[in-house]
């Protein structure tokens, strides 16, 4: 389209190069349809095909749980946003939540590589915003109820968590790091982690304690 109307100026410039005065002021009938309905079209294909591929990707891939949920692999997190940082749960080898088992992090995701890891998120305070920009997923973390959303990450690394909504004084601080690993080093990570966990439990601690079951979808 661009070069279409690069073509077009080119043609124009060439063509009217000896004019001292604009042909027209403001065209004939004909013209000014001809300009509308370029500028219709040109509307037409290149938003109709964002609208149509959004749509597809949010259908296919974003709102849809049923690949998380269908895959046996998927690590379930259970994330709590609290000024001013991510607090992450996961279930531990029992495979619940809210058990003594329960491995939490601070600031601190880690997921496998090349598994669906699939999140719900709650905040127990202000709106706060789950975002990892590398991975294009964006979540409100909102009071009283739970959100979902799932990601993959397609090769080991590390990248950054962050809070896309102004949550008060110390937001610029609101940020974590996710860090996908091998298979091994997640199951090696998470087993002593959740032995550590058993030992450092106590029933006593309610506030530590915020776990939830796992919603379906
Ligand atoms: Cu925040």
């Amino acid at each position: 389209m661009a070069a279409l109307a690069l073509g077009w100026m080119v043609v124009a410039v060439w063509r009217f190069r000896g004019s001292k005065r604009a042909a027209s002021d403001g065209g004939t009938k004909r013209s000014r349809a001809w300009v509308l309905g370029l500028a219709l079209s040109t509307f037409l294909v290149v938003d109709g095909a964002l609208l149509v591929g959004s749509e597809g990707y949010l259908r296919d891939v974003l709102w849809n749980l049923d690949v998380p949920a269908k895959d046996p692999r998927t690590v379930r997190i259970e994330i709590n946003a609290h000024q001013w940082s991510w607090e992450a749960r996961y279930a531990g080898e029992d495979g619940r939540f809210n058990t003594p088992d329960d491995v939490v992090t601070w600031n601190d995701l880690r997921v496998p590589a090349g598994v669906p890891v699939w999140v719900q998120l709650v905040s127990t305070d202000v709106v706060h915003g789950f975002s990892l920009p590398n991975f294009r997923v964006k979540l409100d973390a909102i009071p009283g109820r739970v959100n979902q959303t799932w990601f993959r990450a397609a090769r080991e690394g590390a990248w950054e968590v962050a809070c896309y909504q102004h949550c008060g004084t110390s937001h610029y601080r609101m940020r974590g790091e996710l860090r996908a690993l091998s298979a091994e080093a997640y199951a090696a990570w998470l087993r002593e982690a959740g032995r550590q966990a058993v030992q450092a439990y106590d029933v006593d601690d309610s506030a530590a304690h915020w776990g939830w079951e796992w919603k379906a979808p």
